[in-house]
C-alpha cells in the first residue's frame, strides 16, 4: 500500500521484497527477455545470495519465477554471486558464475537449462565439470569473480573475462577455450595506469562506429570499437578501444579515469551494470543496479533494499569519443497524460509549475536555448572536477548562465526538491555545460545520503539546445542529459513530496534568461510484476 511503501517504484523492476544487487546474465532468448539478479531471499540486507529469476515480453512486465540458481555444491556452497549468459552455437545459453567454494575461494562455474524446449527456463542444471575455472597463484582467492559474456574469435575458440585484482591493483583476466569447458588463462586484457579496487563485473563488447546499429558480442566487423567496462572505486567506468581477436590485444584510446570528468555510464548512483545484445530488436540493451542511500534500519524497516535502472540502449556518439544511453523506446508505452509547454522564457530567479501529472511518477522531457551565451561565468582553474563544482554550485546558489532545469520530487514549499541543472560556464576561452544532480534539499529526514552529483556535457551550447530527459519515480530521479551524453541517477526518499503532495517545476536560479523550447512531461503507470509463482521455504 502506497501510504505504507511511499518509497517503492511504480515502473523500476523491484522484487516484491527483500535485497537486490547486480543484473546477472540478462538475455533475450526464444521471444523472451530474462533478468538475473543477485537475491537474498531472507531479508534486506546483502547475504544468502541466490540468482532470482524473472522474465518478460517487453521488459516493462514482468513475471517472477523460482531462484535460478543456488547453492548446491562444493563449488557454490557459500554463495552464487555475479556472472553472465552466453549463446551457444544452437542457440543454448550457458550461464557463467561465480561460486563461492567449500574454502571461500571464487571459482567460476557453468549452469545450463535443465530443458530448452521450456520458453521460460525455470529449471537450471550446474556442470558436473564445475568448478570450470579457479583462482591462478598470482591473484588473492578473494578478487576474482564475475565471468563476461564470452565472445567467439576467428579461430573459432571462445574467449572471456574474469574481475580479479593483482597486486593491489585492478584488472581483469582474459582466458580461452575450444570446448567451454577447458579454460586456459591468457592474462591481464589490459593494464590500467589508473590506480583501482578490484574490478567488479566486468563487460566487454563492440560498438559499431558507423552506423545506429548495435553488434553481436562476438562480431568483428572492421568498424567497431570496444567498450571495457569495469566496477570499482563505487561507479561504472568504461574505456574505448580497438581489440582484434587474432591478437587479443586491446589497445585504449583512453585510461579509466577516476575524477567525474572521466567517462562513467552514470555520474550518480549507478553499479555493477551489465549490457546484453538484444536478437530481436538488434539493440545492445544496458542495466545497472541502483542501490539505496539510506541507513540498513530503514532497509529492514521497509523490507527491501535495490532497484535496476531502467532500462537503456548504448551506442557511440558520432564523434566516436563516448557512449550515448537512452531509456528503451517500450518504456513510453507507460505514458499517460501528457502536458507540453513550447516556446517560453524562463526568466532569471523564476520557478514555474509544471502541473496536471502525476509528479511522483513521470517522465520529462526539456530543451533550453541560450540566448545570450556571453553571460556565461567563467571558471578558470586548471583541475575542475565536475562533481565538486556540483557540490559548490548547488540549485540554491544563484549564478549567471544557470543553474536552471527541473525540480523534481518537490514539496509546495519547496522545502524538499531534488534538483537537476546545468551551468553554461566558459572555460580557458571555450563554452562547456555542467549538469548537476542536487539531493542536498531531497528530503528534511536525517541520516540519508545526500551527495551532489555532476558530469560535464560533450557539445557546443552555442549551436545546440541543452536538453533533458528525468525519469521520476517516488524515490529514484534517472537523468539524461545532451540526449543521454551524460547520465546521472539518484536515490531519494522526501517526506514531504510523497505521492500526490509532490509537485514538479521547472526553475532558473541564474541572473540571466533562457529559453524553452519544448517541454513535456507525461504521467507514467505502473508495470506490472507480478507475484512469484513459487518459492523454496526457507532454511
Ligand atoms: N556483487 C556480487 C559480486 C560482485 C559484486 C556479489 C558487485 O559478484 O563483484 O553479490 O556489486
Amino acid at each position: 500500500d502506497a501510504t505504507d511503501q511511499p518509497y517503492r517504484t511504480g515502473y523500476h523492476f523491484q522484487p516484491r521484497r527483500n535485497w537486490m544487487n547486480d543484473p546477472n546474465g540478462p538475455m533475450y532468448y526464444n521471444g523472451v527477455y530474462h533478468l538475473f539478479y543477485q537475491y537474498n531471499p531472507y531479508g534486506a540486507v546483502w547475504g544468502n545470495i541466490v540468482w532470482a529469476h524473472s522474465v518478460s515480453y517487453d521488459l516493462i512486465n514482468w513475471v517472477n519465477l523460482e531462484d535460478a540458481i543456488y547453492p548446491t555444491g562444493p563449488f557454490d556452497v557459500n554463495g552464487c554471486w555475479s556472472g553472465s549468459v552466453t549463446l551457444l552455437p544452437g542457440d543454448k545459453p550457458a550461464i557463467f558464475y561465480a561460486g563461492i567454494d567449500l574454502k571461500n575461494r571464487q571459482v567460476q562455474n557453468i549452469a545450463l537449462p535443465k530443458n530448452t524446449s521450456d520458453p521460460l527456463l525455470r529449471e537450471w542444471v550446474k556442470s558436473p565439470h564445475n568448478p570450470l575455472i579457479t583462482p591462478p597463484n598470482e591473484t588473492d582467492p578473494n578478487f576474482f569473480r564475475d565471468p563476461t559474456t564470452a565472445w567467439q574469435g576467428e579461430d573459432m575458440a571462445w574467449r572471456l573475462l574474469v574481475g580479479s585484482q593483482i597486486k593491489g591493483q585492478g584488472t581483469a583476466i582474459l582466458y580461452k577455450s575450444i570446448d567451454f569447458i577447458r579454460w586456459r588463462m591468457i592474462g591481464s586484457l589490459f593494464n590500467s595506469m589508473a590506480e583501482t579496487d578490484m574490478w567488479e563485473c566486468p563487460d566487454f563488447y563492440p560498438v559499431s562506429t558507423r552506423s545506429r546499429n548495435s553488434l553481436e558480442t562476438s562480431d568483428q566487423g572492421e568498424l567497431t570499437k570496444h567498450v571495457l567496462k569495469a566496477s570499482f572505486n563505487h561507479h561504472d567506468y568504461y574505456v574505448l578501444g580497438n581489440y582484434k581477436t587474432k591478437t587479443d590485444r586491446f589497445s585504449v584510446e583512453n585510461d579509466f579515469t577516476l575524477s567525474s570528468s572521466g567517462l562513467r555510464y552514470d555520474y550518480g548512483k549507478y553499479y555493477a551494470s551489465k549490457t546484453f545484445y538484444d536478437s530481436a530488436k538488434k539493440r545492445r540493451i544496458l542495466w545497472g543496479w541502483i542501490n539505496e542511500s539510506d541507513s540498513k534500519a530503514f532497509d529492514n524497516k521497509k523490507g527491501w533494499s535495490g532497484l535496476q535502472s531502467i532500462p537503456r540502449s548504448v551506442l557511440l556518439t558520432e564523434t566516436g569519443k563516448q557512449l550515448v544511453q537512452w531509456p528503451i523506446k517500450e518504456m513510453e508505452k507507460l505514458r499517460a497524460k501528457e502536458v507540453t509547454t513550447l516556446s517560453k522564457d524562463l526568466k532569471g530567479g523564476s520557478v514555474v509549475e509544471v502541473s496536471g501529472i502525476t509528479a511522483a511518477q513521470a517522465d520529462v522531457k526539456v530543451s533550453f536555448k541560450i540566448t545570450d551565451i556571453a553571460k556565461a561565468e567563467t571558471i578558470d582553474h586548471n583541475s575542475v572536477d565536475p562533481q565538486l563544482l556540483c557540490s559548490s554550485k548547488t540549485a540554491s546558489v544563484r549564478g549567471k548562465l544557470g543553474p536552471f532545469g527541473l525540480l523534481a520530487l518537490a514539496s509546495e514549499d519547496l522545502k524538499e526538491q531534488t534538483a537537476i541543472y546545468f551551468h553554461v560556464l566558459k572555460k580557458h576561452g571555450k563554452f562547456v555545460v555542467l549538469m548537476c544532480s542536487d539531493q542536498s534539499r531531497s528530503s528534511l529526514t536525517g541520516g540519508l545520503d545526500k551527495t551532489n552529483y555532476g558530469g560535464f556535457v560533450d557539445m557546443d551550447p552555442r549551436h545546440e539546445k541543452i536538453s533533458l530527459r528525468s525519469s521520476i519515480d517516488h524515490s529514484i530521479v534517472e537523468s539524461f542529459g545532451g540526449e543521454g551524453k551524460t547520465c546521472i541517477t539518484a536515490r531519494v526518499y522526501p517526506s514531504l513530496a510523497v505521492g500526490n503532495r509532490a509537485r514538479l517545476y521547472v526553475f532558473n536560479n541564474g541572473t540571466v534568461g533562457v529559453k524553452i523550447s519544448r517541454l513535456s512531461a507525461w504521467s507514467m503507470r505502473n508495470a506490472q510484476i507480478a507475484p512469484i509463482s513459487k518459492r523454496r521455504k526457507p532454511k
